[in-house]
């Protein structure tokens, strides 16, 4: 299984220009080591974006097999509780939206551990979800959900119609930027979904991506960088209609957006031509903006390597905490090692007593603080600092400077 290079925007099918960004070949971001793997050979891809001159889509220049990906998954959305608050809300909001005459079905694709899936049921929804990740697959079908384990391909769509009807809600967070073949989902949806349904997705929205200097949202599961624009051109394709979109919180700056079939009962929303209005002003189809990005996103390398080595110069010791998929984009674009970031804390059970791919950093329970508390803490989980903040505190009281890495390195005060 080898990656390949992406020659026509999977949006639109419009031939692809060569990447305006290179950040390097580099490892899976979530592919985490076991201490007897540390001197196998990892695979690397380049993780490079282009943008689509047409529907101007933002995109990997190469694409990874999923099967490379996501057949067992380390991401648990449910670590955080932020998340846990945050999908609580969410199921909430749809079920309220969805006036689908008696709500009947939800399917989440891309559900991960379950966690929408189980905030559906508790508002007395039947919920479906569907997960290409055995492990987590198999641990939500243990806490008594319904989750199919394999992608959301056209059989899929045939097995839950079959035994649970049409979708009124179909899902897709976090998700839908990690397809390759957008065009067949966009179909299995409508297919899927019954004529007064809505599909909702949530993604990093590419306006904060550019606009905080969000590099590191950056690696080989993130396929497209997604704009409203680009949706829309998408969509249009599959007899679907976006009719509203909110900005949420979540990594750092989300959209939400609510689409339907053409000509179904939802009134469109202001917020469409004013989101795509922002985003124009905002010129994110535009070829200076794109180079401004490349060209911001090497300074930020500069200034994170000087910071880091500054640090160590004064004999500091570094750690890190959260150790996500974008954590390791900074780590290896800034080609640091375990001798710049001695060690690493993630409280999901799945990353502890692994190492970083790429730069074999050690990841522990954050136990270790307590045992061998560093001069610095680089929260790696930047979108979460709040609520890790609120855990180690006493750190801080004990001299710790906290560490916020993005756009700028500063120490919080
Ligand atoms: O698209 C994706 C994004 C949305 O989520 C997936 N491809 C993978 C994942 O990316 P990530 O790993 O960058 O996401 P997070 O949710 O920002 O990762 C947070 C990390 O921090 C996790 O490894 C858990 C950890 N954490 C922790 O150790 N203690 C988080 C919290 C809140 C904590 O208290």
């Amino acid at each position: 299984m080898d990656q390949h290079k992406k020659s026509n925007c999977r949006y639109c099918n419009t031939p692809l220009s060569e990447p305006f960004l290179e950040l390097g070949s580099m490892p899976l971001a979530n592919s985490f080591l076991k201490k007897e793997e540390l001197n196998d050979k990892e695979f690397t891809c380049p993780l490079s974006l282009v943008y689509c001159e047409t529907c101007s889509l933002v995109q990997l220049s190469h694409v990874v097999p999923a099967e490379l990906m996501f057949s067992h998954y380390l991401y648990v959305s449910s670590t955080s509780a932020t998340f846990r608050e945050h999908f609580k809300d969410y199921a909430k909001d749809a079920i309220a939206r969805s006036t689908a005459s008696g709500t009947r079905l939800a399917v989440d694709i891309g559900s991960n551990d379950g966690l929408l899936l189980h905030n559906f049921v508790k508002e007395g929804i039947n919920a479906v979800g569907v997960d290409p990740a055995t492990n987590l697959s198999d641990q939500a079908n243990e806490e008594g959900l319904t989750s199919i384990n394999r992608y959301f391909d056209a059989e899929c769509v045939r097995i839950i119609t079959e035994n649970h009807g049409k979708a009124d809600i179909i899902t897709a967070n976090n998700v839908f930027a990690h397809i390759d073949d957008s065009q067949s989902v966009c179909k299995n949806v409508s297919d899927l979904l019954s004529d007064d349904g809505m599909f909702i997705i949530e993604f990093p929205s590419l306006h904060t991506m550019y606009s905080e200097m969000f590099f590191d949202m950056i690696y080989h599961e993130h396929l497209s960088y997604i704009g409203l624009e680009a949706l829309q051109h998408l969509y249009r394709n599959h007899n679907l209609e976006i009719f509203d979109v909110i900005e949420t919180s979540a990594h750092g700056g989300s959209r939400r957006v609510f689409a339907q079939k053409i000509g179904a009962h939802n009134e469109v929303s202001d917020n469409v031509a004013e989101t795509l209005e922002a985003e124009f002003k905002a010129c994110l189809s535009q070829n200076f903006k794109h180079t401004e990005f490349a060209e911001a996103v090497s300074n930020i390398r500069t200034n994170l390597r000087t910071f880091v080595s500054e640090a160590k110069k004064q004999g500091k010791k570094i750690a890190g905490y959260g150790a996500p998929a974008k954590g390791n984009t900074i780590i290896n674009y800034c080609n640091f090692n375990s001798n710049d970031i001695d060690y690493i804390v993630d409280d999901n059970a799945l990353k502890q007593n692994m190492f970083t791919p790429g730069a074999h950093i050690p990841v522990f329970s954050s136990k270790i603080l307590h045992d061998d508390p560093p001069d610095m803490l680089i929260i790696f989980a930047w979108n979460f600092a709040e609520e890790i903040i609120h855990k180690i505190h006493f750190l801080q009281e004990s001299g710790t400077q906290f560490i916020i890495p993005l756009p700028i390195p500063r120490i919080i005060e």
